[in-house]
């Protein structure tokens, strides 16, 4: 198939889709300046441990390490009062207008990602299920308590101690980001909703992920034994590229609004 019969094939499959899902990863935040995790040269995991940064273990051994780290990536993407931050991009803004056609045509749309960097919602997509949570929502390391951001941000030196635990008199325990390191449970109701829809959609769109980590990773593959047609966009090809009926290869935010601009009737389903 060549990429123009790809494109079309696509677009068409988009456009007539009853339950569309797309999935996320970190590809798709490339094109607003948020680093990959795991591309050779400029991704995340390149440049510093996962084990030390991106697990339990890790905060307990340097709190103040990785509270910091957290911090710097959240106020980069919230870039202070003078509105200087990271901004979504033109696939972030695809998907989000896509989510608009197919309520519009009353189709079913599920948006689920596997980043932390809150630009969906920023772009305007609603209901967005955050698989590995938001780096914008803190918790209780002990008990889960969720704290609101109000009372941490801008604090950026070690994690502060929990309010809440101090409250109900129970022992101390650090603030950390709401967001799920390895060797944690995803968040369950978010898990059981992105497993439903996968199940049950006939179109999903797999957008910028390595497909490397896993339960996320088994979400298209699901999809796929249960009869759904199963698109990626990537500029390489993952671990998901072989189970895959299309690929696209290319940047998101070139390939996703050249699709939406190619879908029939999108114009006329929104007006
Ligand atoms: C573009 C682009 C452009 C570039 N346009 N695309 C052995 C086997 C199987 C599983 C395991 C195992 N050992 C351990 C596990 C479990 C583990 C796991 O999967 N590990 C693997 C790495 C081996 N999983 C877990 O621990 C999960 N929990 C769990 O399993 O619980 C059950 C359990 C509990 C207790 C005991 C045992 C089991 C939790 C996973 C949490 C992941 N958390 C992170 C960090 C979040 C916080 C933070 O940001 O700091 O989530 S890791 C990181 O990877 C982040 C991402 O969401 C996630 C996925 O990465 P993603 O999005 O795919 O990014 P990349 O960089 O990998 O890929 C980017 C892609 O974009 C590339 O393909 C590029 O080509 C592409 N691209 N430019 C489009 N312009």
């Amino acid at each position: 198939m060549t990429m123009t019969q790809a494109l079309e094939k696509a677009t068409h499959l988009l456009a007539e889709a009853q339950h569309l899902v797309v999935f996320t990863g970190a590809g798709i935040s490339k094109a607003s300046g948020i680093p990959t995790f795991r591309e050779a040269q400029t991704g995340l995991w390149a440049q510093f441990n996962p084990e030390d940064l991106a697990t339990e273990e890790g905060f307990l051994k340097n709190p103040k390490m990785v509270w910091e780290w957290y911090d710097f990536r959240r106020n980069k993407i919230w870039g202070g009062t003078d509105n200087s931050g990271i901004k979504p991009n033109a696939g972030h803004f695809a998907i989000a207008t896509l989510q608009q056609r197919c309520l519009a045509v009353a189709s079913k749309f599920t948006l689920i990602t596997q980043n932390i960097d809150n630009l969906h919602t920023s772009a305007g997509s609603q209901n967005v299920l955050e698989l590995h949570g938001n780096i914008f929502r803190y918790k209780c390391l002990k008990q889960n308590h969720p704290l609101p951001l109000e009372s941490f941000a801008r604090q950026s030196e070690s994690p502060p101690l929990c309010p809440q635990c101090k409250t109900q008199r129970m022992a101390d325990s650090y603030v950390r980001p709401d967001v799920v390191w390895f060797g944690e449970m995803l968040p369950p109701n978010v898990l059981t909703a992105a497993f439903e829809a996968a199940e049950q959609c006939d179109v999903m769109l797999v957008v910028g992920t390595s497909g490397l980590v896993q339960p996320a990773a088994s979400l298209p593959l699901i999809a796929k034994q249960q009869g759904a047609h199963v698109i990626e966009i990537n500029p390489e090809p993952s671990m998901l590229t072989p189970e895959m009926d299309i690929f696209l290869q290319g940047p998101a935010g070139v390939l996703l609004p050249q699709l939406l601009a190619a879908m029939p009737n999108s114009k006329e389903a929104l007006t």
